[in-house]
């Protein structure tokens, strides 16, 4: 059984673009600015490395090569994503299945959990459904967003396994080594899953419609910390920059996301950021959430918190843990850093990218905690 109508609709039509101001920007002068000798220096080249506009995308691999003849050859689709979907995986989601229908194909957007409220933007234009048992709709491809370990399709696996259709993943995260997959289209250097699929509709030859364009935005902010993490490359903000051209506006979109939280929200996460904890001569920053308020407090919820204990300039490493209703705790973990969190997490049978990873492991807030301490301890002194 599926809850809400799932299948999206035909879409057309193109996004109106916006007038100039014709207003002209002078650089300022700096008079006697200094260099912080702290901040790392990038390579900086005086030549353009990626051209003005992207309308020629990255070459495709002869494996992403498969996954376009295999969007291009399908005729029926399941688009899926992982579970508790984010931004970067409806938006994405949003974005190809808006590709799909301009291809005249049928398309199903089905995830194991709902779309956040806070995207309701996008779910207004597209129809996303919650899986809730039984069989899936009659197609010859699924396609899986943004994960690629096959547990995180969550209550939808059994589904999958028995459904005999050609499984294609579009994603940025590392593989593991046994590939379930029929055909990939993945880039670990992609900043979001939402910019694959930009490149997609590019090789493609489709022009995406507004809500496409808003998905990938939405994969694109959501990933990066609207632009503030590493992860933030030339080829994220020239897709940004064009996509605004269109008329996508990031005021609206930071808006819908960010601001429209409930009253008890700062409290809250001023309560758990209380609960800060500093570990390694203050290299390692800890902040629990206890499952009495934890499971109904948005304190935790996206980057905010992580963000403000970065924010202390002795910390290299944040960990957040919230106790979950099943003796389980979940753990988000960031560096700001060359610290790898990926391989901090993977040591509790989670995964994620270098920089942003994520486990749920089993046991108490304090069992858990003092784990992931003496884990990042070790894996600190190892790199230093
Ligand atoms: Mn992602």
């Amino acid at each position: 059984m599926l809850s809400g109508t799932v299948q999206c609709g035909k879409r057309s039509g193109t996004v109106a673009g916006r007038e100039g101001t014709g207003s002209r920007l002078r650089a300022p002068r700096c008079v006697g600015a200094t260099s912080d000798s702290n901040l790392p220096k990038r390579p900086f080249s005086d030549e353009l490395a990626l051209p003005l506009t992207l309308s020629s995308p990255p070459k495709p691999s002869p494996q992403q090569r498969r996954a376009l003849d295999l969007l291009r050859e399908g005729r029926r689709f399941v688009l899926t994503g992982h579970v508790r979907p984010d931004g970067d995986c409806i938006g994405a989601q949003a974005a190809l299945a808006n590709i799909l229908t301009a291809l005249d194909k049928d398309v199903w957007i089905i995830n194991p959990d709902p779309v956040e409220p806070q995207f309701d933007y996008l779910s207004r234009q597209f129809g996303y459904g919650t899986y809730e048992g039984g069989e899936l709709p009659q197609h010859d491809v699924t396609v899986m967003l943004d994960f690629c370990d096959f547990s995180r399709c969550g209550r939808m696996a059994s589904a999958f396994e028995e459904v005999a259709s050609q499984k294609l993943i579009i994603d940025h995260h590392v593989q593991g080594d046994d590939p379930w997959w029929d055909a990939a289209y993945v880039d670990t250097s992609a900043s979001a899953t939402g910019i694959l699929v930009y490149r997609i509709a590019k090789q493609l030859g489709v022009e995406l419609d507004r809500g496409g364009a808003e998905g990938v935005f939405t994969s694109m902010v959501t990933d990066t910390g609207w632009f503030k993490y590493s992860n933030t490359d030339a080829e994220t903000l020239t897709a940004a920059g064009e996509l605004v051209a269109r008329g996508v506006d990031p005021d609206a979109l930071y808006r819908a996301i960010y601001q429209r939280k409930g009253r008890a929200h700062p409290t809250e996460t001023g309560r758990a950021l209380s609960s800060t904890e500093y570990f390694m001569d203050d290299r390692l920053a800890v902040v629990c959430l206890p499952g009495e308020n934890g499971n109904a407090s948005t304190a935790l919820e996206g980057d905010e918190v992580l963000d403000i204990l970065r924010s202390v300039s002795s910390v290299e490493v944040v960990l957040s843990l919230r106790e979950l209703a099943d003796g389980a705790v979940k753990l988000s973990a960031r560096s700001k850093t060359d610290f790898d969190v990926n391989l901090l997490a993977r040591q509790f049978d989670g995964g994620g990218h270098k920089k942003a990873s994520g486990a749920v492991i089993e046991g108490t807030l304090d069992e858990v905690k003092s784990q992931l301490v003496a884990a990042t301890e070790a894996l600190l002194r190892g790199a230093s």
